[in-house]
């Protein structure tokens, strides 16, 4: 009882409008490929880069977007079986697919495969009714977790907790996460706070003061306002030394400007967020010196993805989301572009 049309969000050229439309649903799948019912989608920044060609990689053509996908599994390809069932509540996150025989998956490197495949980006994603996905790359959802909680914690969650892991901070650290209000940034918050971190949160406005507060950060600073952050934040740090680690998770190249001049000595850099032509400038005195890391931290592994969901099942991650259609999402892309967007939009696939 899978229907022969669908309803897709697409767009035909880089920067061109996001259309809705019926479209064929894909019935013939290939080998290890399960058949998703998308019920809900979160939107991205990333979504939002493909749909500009923004970036130095090129996306397929025309594109349906969307990465943060939940829903149920509804057909099987052949041996598809062996990862998933037929009514299984799952997830599309931003890896649909990796060959699971390279050097970097064989290391489980998987978003490091040389053979990669991208949902909303190398092949269409999940702002669509049914989503066709590699099954052994779907993501469980856990049962305590509505599919309208679990769909931003398919790119934007599996993200900052891998970007967590990575940070070389402990318990009792001080660490920045810049771009504390958005989809990414909040969920940071509240991952390092979980991991027991003391969290100076760093965006703009009043919304996203609130929601960063709200998320676990002790401090906030506005990076409009402020006249000086590096001593900003600086005097935010107990001991004034700086932060142990700087999560950038924002999306404009502003944010990466001074992050290596107010980390603490032996400090790290952890890049998230992935505004296009920007570049860190790390003045090779100090960085020795003080002997700073720049670990760049990217999606995360299957095993990954499991470990933040669970986490938010046993209700360690509060979601801030607001639902809206499909149909919104040309105007979601409007207020995202123009940062007015504090947490996360989630599409109901339906509407
Ligand atoms: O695996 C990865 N590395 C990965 C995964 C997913 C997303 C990377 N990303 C990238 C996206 O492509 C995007 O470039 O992370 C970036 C953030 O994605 P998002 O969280 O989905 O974007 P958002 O919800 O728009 O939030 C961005 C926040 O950054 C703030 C904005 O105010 C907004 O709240 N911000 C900006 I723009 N400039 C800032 C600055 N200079 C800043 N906050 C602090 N200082
Ligand atoms: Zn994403």
């Amino acid at each position: 009882n899978v229907p022969k049309r669908h309803k897709v969000a697409i767009f035909r050229e880089q920067g061109g409008p996001i259309t809705i439309e019926d479209a064929d649903v894909v019935h013939d799948l290939p080998r290890g490929q399960a058949l998703v019912r998308v019920i809900y989608s979160g939107v991205c920044h990333t979504d939002l880069h493909a749909n500009l060609g923004d970036w130095p990689v090129p996306n397929k053509l025309p594109l349906i977007g969307g990465h943060e996908g939940a829903g149920v599994v509804v057909k099987l390809g052949e041996g598809a079986d062996q990862h998933v069932k037929i009514g299984d509540r799952v997830g599309i996150k931003w890896i649909n697919s990796s060959c699971g025989d390279c050097v970097y998956c064989r290391k489980s490197h998987e978003p490091n495969c040389v053979k990669a495949e991208c949902s909303g980006f190398s092949v269409d994603g999940s702002f669509q009714q049914y989503a066709v996905a590699d099954a052994k790359s779907l993501t469980p959802i856990p049962a305590a977790l509505s599919l309208e909680t679990a769909a931003p914690l398919l790119c934007a969650g599996v993200t900052v907790y891998k970007a967590c892991r990575q940070a070389n901070f402990t318990p009792g650290d001080t660490v920045v996460i810049v771009g504390s209000g958005g989809g990414l940034g909040h969920l940071a918050t509240q991952y390092a706070s979980y991991m027991g971190a003391r969290v100076i949160g760093i965006d703009t406005g009043a919304d996203k003061k609130a929601l960063s507060a709200k998320c676990g950060a002790e401090v906030f600073i506005d990076f409009n306002q402020s006249k000086d952050l590096i001593a900003d934040i600086k005097a935010a740090t107990p001991d004034g030394l700086g932060p142990q680690a700087a999560i950038v998770a924002a999306s404009g190249a502003k944010a990466y400007e001074q992050a290596l001049e107010y980390l603490r000595p032996r400090g790290t850099l952890v890049p998230v967020g992935l505004p296009p032509n920007a570049t860190i400038k790390a003045d090779v005195f100090w960085t020795v010196f003080k002997s700073l890391s720049i670990v760049a931290s990217y999606v995360g592994n299957r095993q990954e993805a499991i470990e933040a969901l669970d986490i938010a099942a046993r209700g360690k991650i509060n979601v801030v989301s607001r639902t809206l259609g499909l149909t919104d999402l040309p105007e979601v892309y409007k207020q995202m572009h123009n940062g007015q967007i504090a947490g996360r939009i989630v599409l109901d696939i339906d509407r």
